[in-house]
């Protein structure tokens, strides 16, 4: 735009210049015509005087007049042009003038250009970033294109999976089946085996009062052979006693003894009550209990308590609670038994 704008001003300038160039040469060729004929004419006029022919002299001065009014006529037209090429004066200002209004436009035009040109540059600059922004989500997408297609690799094994798995419900449903048939078999059995128990519950009752009327029928007989004076024999031996390590409920410490091929010991005479005292530190169980029947204190191997070492007024079964038999070594030593709750953690002697 800026180009032509300058060459259609250039254009311009030439036309102009070429008018009045042509205009001024026009003009000086008249004046030159003229300036030649006057001199012709002084020249004609000179030559007259030296003849006589006064007519050809009027008509040589009627030539005059003709080329003097010939000579105002071109006057005028000299006139003519000169207001015509003040005319075209005017019309070179003006368009000079157009002309700097037209480089003025110009120049905001290129100061437009180049803040064009500034955001064409930013534009380029945004469009390569851009581009480089759509090259690297390109890159992404083929990476979530990768991943999307291991995905639909991993559904259609999956799928697969779930089919299986499916089938081998409906195989497992098959089981569960015939597992909840067998289950029923087996609850009319457990039922039936129930009946039987109690049953047998009922014959193991009487087998134990049985066994107890047979206890109580010993204690009297060995009482009757006391009472015949023969002498109980007490046999043990002092190595085949142990204290544990740990501490435990009264049922665990006999575990342990068990455990250990041994039991909780017994105490039956007053030099064994002597020497374990002698032997223990602290609080121990030994094997004596009443958890079967409250009151009646019995030994592990079933046998009646006959003589006990217990201290001022024990047993007391305080609380309802205390069916086991603790032997504390700090009392004097033929007073040192009490009943203790049997889950209180205690060491224990064993004797085997
Ligand atoms: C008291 C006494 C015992 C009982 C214990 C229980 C310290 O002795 O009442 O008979 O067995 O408490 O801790
Ligand atoms: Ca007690």
């Amino acid at each position: 735009m800026t180009v032509c704008l300058g060459i259609i001003c250039v254009l311009l300038l030439v036309f102009i210049i070429l008018q009045h160039i042509s205009i001024t040469a026009e003009r000086e060729s008249l004046f030159k015509s003229n300036k030649n004929t006057v001199q012709e004419f002084n020249q004609t006029i000179n030559s007259l005087q030296h003849t006589e022919l006064m007519t050809e002299k009027d008509q040589l001065k009627n030539n005059f007049n003709s080329l003097s009014q010939k000579k105002l006529e071109l006057e005028t037209r000299v006139n003519d042009l000169t207001a015509e090429e003040n005319q075209l004066q005017g019309s070179v200002d003006s368009l000079n003038q157009k002309k700097l209004e037209l480089e003025t436009r110009v120049n905001d035009l290129t100061a437009e250009e180049n803040q064009l040109q500034g955001s064409v540059d930013a534009l380029n600059q945004k469009k390569l970033e851009l581009e480089t922004r759509v090259k690297d989500l390109t890159a992404e997408k083929n990476q979530l294109q990768g991943s999307v297609d291991s995905l639909n690799q991993k559904k259609l094994e999956l799928e697969t999976r779930v089919s299986d798995l499916t089938a081998e419900k409906n195989q497992l449903q098959g089981s569960v089946d015939s597992l909840n048939q067998k289950k029923l078999e087996l609850e009319t059995r457990v039922s039936d085996l129930t009946a039987e128990k109690n049953q047998l519950q009922g014959s193991v009752d009487s087998l134990n009062q049985k066994k107890l009327e047979l206890e109580s029928k010993v204690t009297s007989l060995s009482d009757e052979v006391k009472i015949k004076g023969c002498k109980e024999e007490y046999l043990w031996n002092p190595d085949g006693l142990f204290i544990s390590d740990e501490r435990k409920s009264w049922s665990d410490s006999r575990q342990y003894c068990r455990d250990r091929g041994a039991d909780l010991v017994i105490i039956n005479t007053e030099e064994k009550q002597r020497f374990i005292s002698s032997l223990v530190k602290e609080f121990v169980w030994i094997g004596l209990s009443d958890i079967e029947n409250e009151g009646n204190m019995k030994w592990v191997d079933n046998s009646p308590l006959r003589q006990g070492f217990w201290e001022r007024n024990e047993p007391n079964d305080a609380g309802r609670n205390e069916d086991c038999i603790e032997l504390n070594p700090a009392k004097p030593v033929l007073s040192n038994w009490n009943d203790i709750s049997c889950s209180v953690m205690r060491k224990c002697v064993c004797e085997n």
